[in-house]
């Protein structure tokens, strides 16, 4: 490559870096089958799907078996602040699935409320079903609900639990374990 072609090479690649908008970040993830709490009342997850979308946070729940019961996603902000400061909550059997934010601070459990639990009044707060066999649920949950003190966060991570007081849980990735941070576009 002649040094011409190399500048102007270099002078297309920064001008695509200026013009092109990051895109929205997602990620997905696979769970194993029957890995759940194993009792009568376990739901089985098996694929999630998360996009921090420039308005909104969608989680895209797949189910293998679907009893019910609450599913449940955390969000954490704050890199030094060790556990999530929102979830969310919904039981996907009633329609129309009915999906309440907190304030949170720590994990809590799937069954019972953490310490400093606020329930958090988000408008747009939603989640549907987009699929029945197999159930698949998306929850989207508006960036401007997620501030605390200033702006929406630039970064988030989700973690999921499906589960009841009898059957135990599934979690995606895992029990108290994040998704990598993921940059809304
Ligand atoms: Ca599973």
């Amino acid at each position: 490559m002649t040094k011409m072609r190399a500048a102007a090479a270099a002078l297309v690649a920064a001008l695509v870096t200026t013009i092109v908008p990051a895109a929205a970040e997602t990620w997905t993830k696979s769970d194993p089958l029957d890995d759940g709490g194993g009792g009568t009342y376990s739901s089985d997850l098996v694929r999630i799907k998360v996009n921090h979308a420039q308005r909104k946070v969608y989680v895209r729940v797949r189910y293998d078996e679907f009893v019910g019961e609450v599913l449940k996603g955390h969000l954490d902000l704050r890199r030094g602040d060790e556990g999530p400061e929102f979830n969310w909550q919904v039981a996907p059997q009633f329609a129309p699935y009915t999906t309440n934010l907190y304030r949170v601070d720590g994990w809590g459990s799937v069954l019972s409320p953490g310490t400093s639990w606020d329930l958090h009044p988000c408008q747009g707060l939603r989640t549907r079903q987009v699929s029945e066999q197999p159930p698949v649920f998306v929850t989207g949950i508006p960036r401007r609900c997620l501030r605390i003190g200033g702006s929406p966060p630039s970064r988030i991570r989700v973690s999921v639990a499906a589960g009841d007081a009898v059957g135990g849980s599934d979690w995606v990735p895992g029990r108290h374990t994040w998704s990598p941070w993921l940059a809304h576009d």
